[in-house]
């Protein structure tokens, strides 16, 4: 690297690490290559520069090509939230999909063998969740559309092996994610410049711990991180602590169900409507139909009312399991 580079290539090269996008990156490259001064001894970098520029847009302008809606990338939101299962190669992602869900993913004892997302519908209680496998994270190739995904999701479950150096995985994963500005929400307050990053719920899914003999080893995984990181021992090989998955996943999606219920009849308990903690019989509505909305005069509750059938108005509040009787 030639010494007498001016601040303002530092700075863009900066701006070049972070970026997410093929697109954002391409005018990265192109800053750099405007800002190095043109001698001898900047020949090799603008070099090299010059050809990652042209093995972008070479790319980007292939991915134009096709339609944005092709991509394994762009998965429709289903279920009660989307979760997302990251970490490097071989820590068991792909068995935790195929326990986890109805997807049948390649599971493989070889590096990198799932190519593109697939995701799966993880039944929690009588809701369904949706549970996303990803490409394994490598520091040398990450696809933008893969931290997209990230950044839409509702939870990360970072996987990590507990057989093989958990800590280090841990580390590495979460650098990768840093450098794209996706960040643990209980990390925020380290945070200085807030508005340039994502905050995701994260989960450590310590994985292979398949029966007694992994709880010592866990244990001083454990310690070691002094409770830094919320960790969810499980195994996909034993189904080991899964329901613990399940309930953790549950509670992080911070969400109520509420049943619908026609005067004069039972409500279905199988299928909830799912609303965000917090939600109001006015937000119910909504999910219900638009006429319900409009209409409304009052509404019966069952569960969190006073008494079984009160009678409440639009900003009353739900909780988990109510069944709502809609007037109008
Ligand atoms: N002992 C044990 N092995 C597992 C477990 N989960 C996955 N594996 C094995 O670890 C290897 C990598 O699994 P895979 O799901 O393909 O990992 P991925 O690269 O993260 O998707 C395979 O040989 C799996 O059989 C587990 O809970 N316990
Ligand atoms: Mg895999």
């Amino acid at each position: 690297m030639p010494t007498n580079l001016p601040p303002d290539y530092f700075e863009v090269e900066k701006r070049y690490r972070s970026a997410t996008s093929a697109e954002e990156k391409i005018i990265c490259l192109q800053d750099m290559l405007s800002v190095i001064p043109k001698h001898k001894g900047t020949d090799k970098l603008r070099g090299d520069l010059r050809r990652k520029l042209s093995k972008l847009k070479a790319s980007s302008q292939a991915r134009k090509g096709i339609s944005k809606r092709t991509s394994a990338y762009s998965i429709d939101k289903e279920g009660a939230g989307l979760a997302v299962l990251v970490g490097l190669s071989n820590v068991g992602k792909s068995a935790l999909l195929a326990t986890l869900t109805n997807a049948d993913p390649e599971v493989a004892n070889v590096p990198f063998t799932t190519w593109s997302p697939t995701p799966g519908m993880m039944p929690v209680e009588n809701i369904q969740v949706q549970l996303v496998d990803t490409p394994s994270l490598n520091r040398d190739f990450v696809e933008s559309e893969l931290m997209d995904l990230i950044r839409r999701s509702d939870i990360l479950l970072l996987v990590v092996d507990l057989k093989a150096d958990p800590i280090k995985q841990l580390e590495e994963t979460v650098d990768i994610l840093r450098e794209h500005r996706i960040t643990p929400i209980h990390q925020k307050d380290q945070v200085t410049e807030v508005y340039r990053h994502t905050f995701k719920p994260i989960f450590v899914l310590v994985n292979k711990y398949d029966d007694e003999d992994m709880d010592e080893i866990f244990e001083i995984f454990q310690e070691l991180l002094e409770g830094a990181w919320p960790l969810i021992p499980v195994s996909a090989s034993t189904g080991r602590n899964l329901e613990e998955l399940k309930r953790v996943v549950f509670e992080c999606l911070d969400v109520i169900r509420v049943y619908s219920k026609a005067p004069g009849r039972e409500p279905d308990y199988n299928a909830p409507f799912i609303l965000k903690s917090g939600s109001t019989v006015d937000d119910f509505a909504g999910k219900v139909h638009q006429d319900f909305l409009q209409n409304l005069k009052f509404a019966r509750v069952w569960g969190s009312a006073a008494f079984e059938g009160q009678m409440v108005g639009r900003d009353y509040v739900l909780h988990d399991g109510d069944v709502v009787e809609l007037r109008i």
